[in-house]
């Protein structure tokens, strides 16, 4: 997600170091360059000329603050502008109300619709509470109808049983009466998709929409970011149409650019009220406006890592561990199901993206997948390894070596490493709860329980760790 915007702008701010303060011919090259960086970027060209129009006259007008350097200053202004580009605060859908709340969701073929039909029930149901009805509304593919229907049972969700020889509007009144009868909160209507804007499209979208009038429906358009600034036309289109409330930009997993999420709130005026992140059913996220202004601009998203972190870790298996840690207990078992946990809150990069200054020092690094194979390799070590040797690796001799290593698929030698690290990582641990004791845990604020990240493998500064020192936030890595 915005890759090449942080990379792009974090040298455009290089041209502002060092400088005593902020001018007009200091902050010109900076000025071009993130120009240049939005342009790249498919940011639509008219919000990219507002953007550079309004971040120059803050930063001449700008006060001198003391204490403050003009890099810093300069960051904050174009913090605060693209916050504003993308909507300043978060928009989610209205479910203030008494009555049913409709959500029709519409858009282009294979944009993800139906992905995110099922992913916010999963939201409603899980976060608001609600007693959500998903109801397949594509009459042009009846195979969708059998997506919908499998995505709904896999998260034990309700779903409408649509007569798809009916029109659409038809089976959003049905679908409604049978709502009210079953006491449901939120109906979310699927529809279909066509390859392009068509009237035919657009036509049977409005009755629908009309039909739904008197019950002031949300309508909710998806849009692949990875389209850029046809998503943008395509949102227009579809805004004149039928009347949007909100825009859910999916795959922002595989859109390094983001030329859409910078411009479709400017040129449509229509919120963005999700992101889709994946294929999985959990990956969406609000779209906040001004953490994700935080992560182009490398300065993390401590806020968000924190609420996927309280979503993803099972806080009971995380205190269990935490009791066992201060008992200076730290065995395999325990390794492992910190694994897990950090794996469920997403990639390696993506975790590591939200902490302030990571990106950089991510891009320095470049490829995280060695790391990533290598937490594999334990993860198949350790699946070789009994109960009994996860609970205490000192059973683990020459003869059991040999043998977990042939299970594994890996050389005695790889089993070794393993051994050894995990040993270092032991002490570790004991040191990291002398430390808790005198007061807090360095580097991870507010995270519950996760005392292995100081453990991440393969972080920069790892391999060094045998003769140099700990580096950088996470304990530089003990790999
Ligand atoms: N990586 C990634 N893939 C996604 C995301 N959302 C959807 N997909 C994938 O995109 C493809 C199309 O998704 P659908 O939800 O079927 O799209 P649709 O708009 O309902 O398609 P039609 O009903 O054919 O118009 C599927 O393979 C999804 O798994 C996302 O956020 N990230
Ligand atoms: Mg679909």
């Amino acid at each position: 997600m915005f890759d090449t915007l942080s990379e792009k702008f974090s040298e455009a701010f290089k041209n502002i170091q060092g400088k005593g303060k902020i001018s007009e011919t200091n902050i010109e090259q900076a000025l071009k360059q993130v120009r240049t960086a939005l342009l790249e970027a498919d940011v639509n060209f008219k919000v990219v000329k507002e953007f550079i129009g309004n971040v120059k006259e803050q930063a001449l007008g700008e006060k001198v603050i003391k204490g403050v350097n003009p890099e810093e200053q300069f960051i904050k202004i174009v913090h605060d502008e693209l916050a504003k580009v993308m909507g300043v605060a978060n928009e989610e859908v209205n479910l203030d109300r008494k009555d049913i709340a409709p959500i029709l969701v519409v858009g282009l073929n294979g944009q993800g619709k139906t992905t995110f039909s099922g992913k916010l029930s999963l939201h409603l149901s899980k976060k608001k509470k609600k007693n959500v009805l998903l109801v397949p509304a594509d009459t042009f593919r009846p195979a969708a109808k059998d997506q919908l229907i499998t995505l709904a049972k896999s998260m034990q969700m309700d779903w409408f049983d649509s007569d798809l020889s009916k029109h659409p509007k038809d089976i959003a009144t049905d679908a409604l009466k049978f709502a009210e009868e079953n006491g449901k909160d939120v109906v979310i209507i699927d529809t279909a998709g066509r390859l392009h804007v068509d009237e035919e499209l657009m036509g049977q979208i409005k009755e629908v929409r009309e039909s739904l009038n008197d019950r002031n429906p949300e309508v909710l358009m998806v849009a692949d970011a990875m389209t850029g600034q046809e998503a943008v036309n395509v949102a227009k289109s579809f805004h004149e149409a039928v009347g949007l409330t909100g825009v859910v930009l999916s795959k922002m997993d595989s859109d390094a650019r983001g030329g859409a999420a910078l411009s479709i709130r400017h040129v449509t005026g229509v919120p963005i009220k999700y992101i889709s992140t994946g294929e999985k059913m959990k990956d969406l996220e609000l779209f906040h406006p001004d953490r994700l202004a935080g992560r182009i601009l490398d300065m993390g998203d401590v806020l968000s890592l924190v609420e996927k972190a309280e979503e993803s870790i099972d806080k009971d298996a995380a205190e269990g561990m935490m009791k066992r840690l201060e008992k200076g207990k730290f065995t395999v078992d325990d390794f492992m199901k910190q694994m897990d946990m950090i794996k469920n809150l997403g990639s390696m990069s993506s975790i590591l993206k939200m902490i302030p200054g990571m990106g950089n020092m991510l891009r320095q690094v470049g490829d995280l997948s060695p790391a990533e194979a290598e937490m594999k390799r334990m993860r198949v070590i350790i699946d070789s390894m009994t109960k009994a040797e996860r609970d205490d690796y000192k059973l683990v001799k020459e003869s059991r070596i040999k043998r977990i290593a042939t299970g594994s698929g890996n050389t005695e030698a790889q089993v070794k490493d393993f051994l050894s690290k995990f040993r270092q990582m032991e002490k570790m641990m004991g040191g990291m709860m002398q430390m808790m004791k005198g007061g807090g845990m360095p580097g991870m604020p507010g995270m519950p329980g996760m005392p292995g990240m100081g453990g991440m493998p393969g972080m920069p500064g790892g391999k060094k760790k045998k003769k140099g020192k700990r580096k950088g936030p996470w304990g530089g890595g003990f790999f």
